[in-house]
């Protein structure tokens, strides 16, 4: 198996880079936003709790992401191996994947950190939020929330890796194909350990 954490701020590309690395090695993309979003046009009770904390640039809280993160390892349990994206957002959801990984004897094998300046992330947001149709990337200041919600919040999530030796911190700005070989490259150093 091989288990890989995606990280970065909103807007680094770690879902545009998720696509294209779960092809390469034949992993599941588990990407919360993509299930919370999934949620909300189902509208689900799920998806009704997490849309107007998304709207607003908010996390969803832990025990719903955990909950519906565990559920999606459990019916995934013949898969080569996962690419968490946007997952875990807190040292809380950290401790618990790691709990549920430990209960099919796996773990993460590393974290791969996307480094983007804030101009950079706020550009790029308002651009997809043109086409996305998605809330949270229409508005300057639902934008800025989300990146503070992010240095609060999730940057010490890389520290949780950082201790265990597992974090890799990438520049994520260049095309996509250079960014995509330098995590490749990531990718095949944690396999080979
Ligand atoms: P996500 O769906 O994870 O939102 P995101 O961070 O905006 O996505 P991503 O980072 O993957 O987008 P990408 O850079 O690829 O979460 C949305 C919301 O859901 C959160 O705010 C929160 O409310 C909730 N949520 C999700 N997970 C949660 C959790 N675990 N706990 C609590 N709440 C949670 O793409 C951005 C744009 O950049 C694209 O248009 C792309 O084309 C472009 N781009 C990518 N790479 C580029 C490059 N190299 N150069 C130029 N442009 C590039």
């Amino acid at each position: 198996m091989l288990n890989i954490v995606l990280f970065g701020p909103p807007g680094a590309g770690k879902g545009t880079q998720s696509e294209l690395l779960v092809k390469k090695y034949q992993l599941l993309h588990l990407s919360t936003g993509d299930i919370l979003r999934g949620e909300v046009k189902a509208g689900t009770a799920l998806g009704t709790t997490a849309k107007s904390l998304m709207d607003a640039g908010k996390l969803v809280p832990d025990e719903l992401i955990i909950g519906m993160v565990e559920n999606k390892v459990k019916d995934n349990q013949r898969a080569e191996g996962f690419i968490f994206d946007g997952f875990p957002r807190t040292v809380a959801q950290a401790e618990a994947l790691d709990e549920m990984l430990s209960k099919y004897q796996d773990g993460i094998n590393g974290m791969v950190s996307l480094e983007v300046p804030k101009d950079e992330l706020v550009q790029r947001l308002l651009k997809r939020g043109e086409t996305s149709g998605r809330a949270d990337d229409q508005d300057p200041n639902i934008i800025e929330q989300r990146i503070n919600e992010y240095n609060d919040k999730t940057a010490p999530v890389a520290d949780y890796y950082r201790k265990q030796h597992k974090f890799f911190g990438i520049e994520g700005v260049g095309s996509i194909e250079e960014i995509n070989e330098k995590i490749s490259a990531a990718m095949d150093k944690m396999a080979s350990v």
